[in-house]
């Protein structure tokens, strides 16, 4: 037990040499009130106990065995009392008394609806809920509030948003997305990334990483892909990032942002076959459209071939993996890794410059990092 001591990705790879996770009913249970505990630690915009929760729920996930009495966590890291509480209880009385008021909690619920349209985070919640708003009725009622493009496109597709993607409609957009980027480059390389890349069955959005091993580059290939698509008129929105990658300014500058590649945020229009004929029958004898489409969120991003394994360990995630295994190359590494390359702190000449980021932690700017070598 003592290899649990040591950081989450060794304890990660005793797990996976010890065997496949175990799944059990009472670790479902366990996962979903860590998941409630996060959530509501998100919504308070306490990053450190979120955390702690998330780190929980992996841990579990992981577990080559099942979880039945205390001592079945005995030597697991990130056990902390918090979590401890809850196992214990979920233990002893089948559900956790916190995760439960959590639930029922006016604020969180809030949160939850709000957070659930696309283009609104914690922050908006946070002033749409101090306005005495409660539910997305209230919101959607209320004439006062001024929506962005992103949060009125996430209004207007809501009941296709939230329904998940499955596998069926991602290898569905993939087929159109891989159409597109190669009738402008022929050679690019279109990899789905995101949780479908995991293995996934179902998601919130598909992800696509596109980058061109050949000599030919084009800075304007996602312009041209969606402007394409508008004119097919596939795309019910878009917002395209346009690239801040400043080689001199490695690792990435803008710490809060995952990276500076150039991309796309859009929703796509699929085009799906009626099975319900019944509702067809009755649509043509009533002469009401039928709407034979679904909103489907898309992510594109554009990587150059050197920095394209970078980009696709990042685009992969999960989210959890990659926060382990940055902490992982820095603290047992000594190395700085992010999506664009990974750099050698030890190779570095200048000490770093300590600043703060949004949120007030210290970080290390390294102005004179020398990337690793590429794909
Ligand atoms: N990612 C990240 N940090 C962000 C955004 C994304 O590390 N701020 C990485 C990790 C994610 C991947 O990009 O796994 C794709 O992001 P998604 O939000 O699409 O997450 P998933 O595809 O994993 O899940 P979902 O099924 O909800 O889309
Ligand atoms: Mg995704």
């Amino acid at each position: 037990s003592s290899r649990f001591e040591l950081l989450d990705i060794s304890w990660f790879t005793a797990c996976m040499e010890a065997g496949r996770p175990v799944d059990s009913e009472l670790k479902y249970r366990l996962m979903d009130a860590f998941e409630v505990m996060a959530e509501n630690y998100e919504f308070k915009e306490n990053e450190i106990f979120c955390l702690e929760f998330l780190r929980a729920a992996s841990v579990l996930k992981f577990l080559p065995f099942p979880v039945t009495k205390m001592k079945d966590i005995q030597g697991l890291p990130c056990m902390g009392d918090r979590v401890r509480d809850i196992i214990e209880e979920i233990i002893e009385e089948g559900e956790s008394s916190r995760a439960k008021e959590v639930l029922n909690d006016e604020r969180y619920q809030s949160f939850k609806q709000f957070t659930s349209v696309f283009g609104v985070g914690v922050k908006t919640s946070e002033k749409w809920y101090r306005m005495g708003l409660r539910t997305l009725e209230e919101v959607k009622a209320d004439n006062t509030l001024k929506l962005s493009k992103m949060q009125k496109a996430g209004f207007l597709y809501y009941e296709d948003l939230v329904s998940c993607v499955s596998k069926a409609e991602a290898d569905a957009v993939s087929l159109i997305v891989k159409n597109t980027v190669c009738r402008f480059l022929p050679d690019a390389l279109v990899t789905i990334t995101g949780g479908f890349r995991r293995g996934k069955e179902i998601g919130h959005d598909i992800d696509f990483l596109i980058t061109n091993p050949g000599p030919r580059e084009d800075d304007e290939l996602l312009h041209k892909v969606v402007d394409l698509w508008k004119k097919q008129g596939l795309l019910l929105y878009c917002d395209m990032i346009e690239s801040t990658f400043v080689k001199e300014q490695l690792p990435s500058r803008k710490v809060d942002a995952m990276d500076n590649f150039q991309k796309c945020f859009a929703i796509l229009k699929l085009y799906q076959p009626r099975v319900d004929n019944s509702s067809y029958n009755m649509s043509k004898k009533f002469h009401t459209e039928v709407k034979d489409w679904k909103a489907i969120r898309v992510d594109l991003v554009i990587t150059p071939f050197e920095q394209y394994a970078y980009a696709l360990l990042g685009w992969t995630g999960s989210r959890q993996f990659g926060r382990d295994l940055r902490r992982y190359a820095n603290h047992e590494r000594k190395m700085i890794l992010d999506n664009h390359a990974l750099y050698d702190r030890r190779k570095c000449q200048q000490p770093g410059i300590r600043f703060r980021n949004r949120k007030g932690c210290w970080l290390l700017l390294y102005q004179t990092l020398v990337p690793l070598a590429g794909v």
